[in-house]
């Protein structure tokens, strides 16, 4: 019905019209009208014309989003949920029985979204792009942090193509804007020694908030693209220039490794260059952040020579 009210945008559809192409009685398409109405669908109706859509809302429906995708693997698969415990969650189970890899699970919201090392992540209705995608890459565990940065390049861009704005990475797992967190990526895995089963990466991004949506212990230290931009961002479009981006590395690196990616990552890094300290454990590291490495390590130099950190906790000081 909705795939049939957007081919025909420029014109009124009668009742009869509508029930007799779709095969179905006219009671339904009232129905149907009812329901995309509660759905924030704009619908125009007049009589003895019938129905016309005006406008459709910024809604993560699979169909909206499978209009706007050009990708091949990824979101090939798509379960859109209005509320979820965690994308990641339910994407861990639904690996565990055999969804294929590319499948993309998104939530309008979820009420347990999780952070690193069970920290949470804050995710309102409406406002942003909470998703976790099943990868099976054929490579051993280790290689798998480098997922993490190449996720973050990926959402980088995706911001940088809607809005021309310059977001950052912070190694490992940040995207930033302005110096405030927009995103995070949470990567879980399902591994042997020396093979992955599956991985389960997370994306969660701040699209639509205004400053006064966040709580406050995280206002000072999380934005949105809207915030930093000061106009709203069409979530459905955002996620199909991430995925754009993320599966032409993801192929890449899937065959090549990090190398390849290097120089952008290293372009788009905030670290680069800084004195930061890096907390990994009880292990408390200071020095500058001078590379990252072709496993996605950070590189410091540190007064007693080059400590490489495959994980941790950055500040800069
Ligand atoms: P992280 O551990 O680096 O960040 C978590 C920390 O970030 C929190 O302790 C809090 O201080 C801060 N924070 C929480 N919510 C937000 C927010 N909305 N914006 C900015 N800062 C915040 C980063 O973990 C990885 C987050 C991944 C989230 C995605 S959403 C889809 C998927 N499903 C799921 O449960 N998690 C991932």
């Amino acid at each position: 019905m909705l795939a049939l009210l957007q081919k025909n945008q420029d014109t009124f559809l009668s009742t009869r019209e509508i029930s007799q192409t779709l095969d179905v009685h006219p009671y339904v398409v009232y129905q149907a009208i009812k329901e995309l109405r509660r759905w924030d669908f704009k619908i125009s109706s007049e009589k003895g014309k019938g129905y016309r859509l005006l406008e459709t809302p910024d809604f993560l429906l699979p169909s909206e989003i499978k209009r706007n995708l050009k990708t091949k693997i990824l979101g090939k698969n798509i379960l859109s949920y209005h509320t979820l415990g965690s994308t990641n969650q339910l994407g861990f189970r639904l690996a565990e029985s055999g969804a294929g890899e590319g499948t993309l699970i998104v939530a309008d919201e979820q009420t347990k979204g999780r952070g690193r090392m069970g920290k949470s992540w804050y995710s309102p209705p409406r406002l942003g792009l909470w998703i976790s995608l099943i990868l099976r890459p054929d490579i051993p565990p280790f290689k798998a942090p480098g997922l993490s940065i190449c996720a973050g390049l990926a959402l980088a861009q995706a911001i940088g193509d809607l809005t021309g704005m310059d977001a950052k990475i912070k190694w490992p797992n940040d995207c930033l804007i302005n110096d405030r967190k927009v995103g995070g990526i949470l990567l879980e895995l399902s591994a042997e020694l020396d093979r992955i089963n599956f991985v389960i990466a997370g994306i969660g991004a701040n699209v639509n908030h205004l400053p006064k949506d966040f709580p406050k212990k995280l206002s000072s230290v999380a934005t949105s693209i809207r915030a930093e931009r000061g106009k709203e961002v069409s979530r459905i479009k955002l996620l199909a220039s991430f995925l754009q981006r993320f599966e032409s590395i993801y192929l890449d690196f899937k065959k090549n490794g990090l190398a390849p990616q290097r120089r952008l990552i290293k372009r788009f890094s905030s670290l680069l260059g800084k004195k930061v300290t890096v907390r990994f454990g009880k292990e408390k590291i200071e020095g500058v952040a001078e590379d990252i490495d072709d496993n996605g390590s950070l590189v410091i130099r540190t007064r007693k020579g080059k400590r490489t950190m495959r994980a941790g906790e950055v500040t800069v000081v």
